[in-house]
């Protein structure tokens, strides 16, 4: 333990902060890592190009062409971060060949990727894939078309099968999540029956009672989409209603709504109402750019929140973005650290002394502590964390990156 470390413990214990308390909560705190950022969102269909108004931008060399090439990357890149570690996967990451339909998906499809969650020991979260293919061009679950809706409707049931079955193989809770790209490029007349059939495809999927202990399902809304600017029907209001009616997760991505709009204070109201809430934690630059996850306001504020009202088992934490422009290991890591980061800033607040200033009405006080931790040697425990994790701190995460960039990635074609 370094000199730095216990200067800023006792730093920190001088504002009645426990930074040994701080750091084993922060252990059982899991941040779910998305498995798209390694290959652009490509996956193992050979399907063509992206679409449902994903974009992913830049041509850096070095992406995952397989399965094997993407599993080797997450295994490298989960060196990197330290905590409690999941993954998160894409339901066009199944290794088939391309050769089985995606409503004919089952849990042998996925066998590699558990055998890999359970190398890791991670658990496994889930997402039907509702775009980049065929009968996705113009709408899914709320397509006019009776026999495209049952395509993704067997697609989600069959995802919900597996997820439950990674749930029980991995004795830990998987979260399937469901986003459609599904909209309107100009004003449409009627915004009433894609929703619709939408509440009932959704009503369709879940029919089938899986026992919460092996999966939980969400469902994610968005606020409008590159050809889908005038409506998008799986908005908001849309899903906030669903999840609350049905007692679902809601899944609250940092990227979908106006950009003055803000996930942070939407939690505390909407698990008021919802046992449990995901999160796709991003950032939108002007728009759902999906960005590197930056330690900015926003993230600290996200993380605050989670903390501040113990919300860590009933908020689950994913990643959501993907970066092509720079080496895709570092915008992993970068992203996945600053969740890390955020959180063990916000278990070091001064929590008692931040409520007796803001209960008493001193606000001047809490201005000043929430002024003060900012320049708070914090650098010294978060590498402490990361020493303790076995995992490197600083740029020496960038050397480590390097390293493999030279010995792997830069053989790639
Ligand atoms: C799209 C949604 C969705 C996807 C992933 C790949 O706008 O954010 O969550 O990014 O499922
Ligand atoms: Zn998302």
């Amino acid at each position: 333990m370094s000199e730095c470390f216990e200067r800023a413990k006792a730093l920190y214990a001088a504002m009645g902060v426990d930074v040994e308390a701080a750091m084993a909560r922060l252990d059982e705190i899991p941040v779910s890592l998305h498995c798209w950022q390694g290959d652009d969102v490509a996956g193992f269909e050979n399907s063509g190009s992206l679409d449902g108004g994903l974009a992913v931008t830049g041509n850096y060399p070095g992406r995952a062409r397989n399965a094997e090439e993407l599993r080797a990357d997450i295994a490298e890149v989960l060196k990197l971060i330290p905590g409690k570690k999941r993954l998160n996967l894409h339901a066009i990451y199944a290794e088939t060949n391309g050769k089985v339909a995606r409503n004919e998906l089952e849990t042998c499809h996925f066998s590699n990727w558990l055998d890999f969650a359970k190398e890791q020991n991670i658990g496994l979260d889930f997402n039907p894939t509702c775009f980049a293919h065929p009968l996705a061009t113009n709408g899914t679950l709320t397509s006019a078309d009776a026999g495209v809706r049952k395509f993704w409707i067997e697609h989600a049931i069959a995802c919900r099968r597996i997820a439950a079955d990674f749930g029980k193989e991995l004795n830990n809770t998987c979260v399937t999540n469901i986003w459609i790209p599904d909209g309107a490029k100009d004003t449409p007349y009627d915004r009433l029956a894609p929703r619709q059939r939408l509440m009932d495809s959704l009503d369709a999927i879940f029919a089938e009672k899986i026992d919460p202990k092996y999966n939980l399902d969400a469902v994610e809304c968005k606020l409008f989409g590159i050809g889908a600017e005038s409506c998008t029907y799986g908005s908001h209001e849309f899903y906030m209603g669903y999840a609350v009616s049905r007692c679902k997760l809601l899944c609250l991505d940092a990227g979908h709504f106006h950009p003055t709009e803000v996930i942070s204070d939407k939690i505390s109201s909407a698990l008021l109402y919802l046992d449990d809430i995901l999160l796709h934690v991003s950032r939108g630059v002007r728009w759902d750019s999906d960005h590197v996850v930056c330690w900015d306001n926003e993230l600290q504020a996200i993380a605050s929140e989670i903390i501040r009202h113990n919300y860590e088992k009933r908020v689950h934490i994913g990643l959501d973005y993907f970066d092509a422009s720079i080496n895709r290991l570092a915008a992993w890591s970068i992203g996945a650290r600053n969740m890390y980061k955020a959180l063990l800033f916000a278990l070091l607040e001064p929590a008692k002394l931040l409520a007796d200033a803001e209960n008493s009405g001193d606000l001047a006080s809490r201005l000043m502590l929430l002024e003060e931790v900012k320049s708070m040697p914090f650098g010294a425990i978060w590498k402490e964390y990361c020493d303790r994790n076995g995992v490197p701190s600083g740029m020496a995460v960038m050397d480590a990156i390097k390293k493999y960039e030279n010995a792997v990635l830069s053989k790639r074609g």
